[in-house]
């Protein structure tokens, strides 16, 4: 029914389409891979929120590819099963026992999920992880982790044959090894750059659960160059969880990604706001 409710202002929403024009126009045949981190996914509401932006975004034609982590969920099973795990350096130390957990967990519950709520929305989506089409072909990382892999070989054509198809990949950071039968667990992040590079994207939106780079005075920094980045955490400005993602950032931009964009996943419509409006969110790196 058509309303004309006058507790809302409809003009300005008129408005706010007709301003995302020039960003539509931009972005339009792009290619943006979107890291959806576990502590970015809340609950059912976040998450269908989160799949109506990127359904948006495929609709005014962007490729877009999702790579979603899920370190808590990870968490909560290992816990469940009373199996330990620790971090070295933002990375999860990986047993055997471990490596399937992780498998299970983000190839099926996690990945599953996502799809879901995309097609809840009206998008078309495709779950894979590194092991389909030899998309992500890892070797060992470093041995003190076990089986947690780095990114040697990508195999990106599978994510090309679905955007002409218009479907979106929802892609899990399992990956397969040089010899038969090998699995490795990657880094979210790690996962998302290597496809981003690979992909030559235009944009990497790495969604968290901080609202960016801050500088010394706590002040997120809205457009940071690589330079920067690399003296801020020689002097430890940056730290901790960020690193992954700051080396991510400098990984993806030296392999030919435009832009990189650390954000608050939390924040709702977090990459709308980024790619389709003059205020942007979160912090760009780029060269
Ligand atoms: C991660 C994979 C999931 C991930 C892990 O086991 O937790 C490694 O650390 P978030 O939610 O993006 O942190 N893998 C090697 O990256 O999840």
């Amino acid at each position: 029914m058509r309303q004309q409710n006058m507790n809302r202002d409809w003009k300005a929403t008129a408005r706010t389409l007709s301003e995302a024009l020039p960003y539509l126009q931009r972005f339009a045949g792009a290619v943006v891979v979107v890291k959806f981190g576990g502590n970015a996914m809340g609950d059912d509401e976040a998450m269908a929120e989160f799949a109506r932006d990127v359904v948006l975004m495929r609709l005014v034609g962007i490729n877009v590819v999702v790579v979603h982590g899920g370190g808590p969920m990870i968490n909560d099973l290992l816990n469940r099963l009373g199996i330990k795990s620790e971090f070295v350096r933002g990375k999860r130390v990986t047993d055997k026992a471990t490596v399937e957990v992780v498998e299970m967990v983000l190839t099926g519950l996690v990945n599953k999920r996502i799809v879901q709520a995309i097609m809840d929305e009206g998008g078309r989506a495709v779950g894979l992880s590194g092991k389909d089409d030899d998309l992500m072909v890892c070797v060992a990382d470093d041995p003190e982790l076990g089986f947690v892999g780095k990114p040697v070989e990508m195999n990106v054509q599978v994510l090309r044959d679905l955007f002409k198809a218009g479907i979106i990949p929802v892609v899990a950071p399992v990956a397969t090894g040089m010899s038969a039968l090998e699995t490795f667990n990657v880094n979210g992040d790690t996962a998302a750059g290597a496809i981003a590079g690979a992909l030559q994207a235009d944009r990497l939106l790495l969604l968290t659960d901080v609202s960016g780079v801050k500088d010394k005075d706590g002040n997120v920094l809205t457009e940071i160059h690589p330079d920067q980045i690399r003296a801020m955490t020689a002097d430890g400005t940056i730290a901790g969880g960020m690193i992954p993602k700051t080396e991510t950032a400098l990984l993806a931009i030296e392999q030919g990604v435009r832009a990189v964009v650390i954000l608050d996943g939390r924040v709702a419509n977090a990459c709308l706001l980024e790619l389709f409006t003059e205020h942007g969110a979160g912090s760009m790196i780029r060269a």
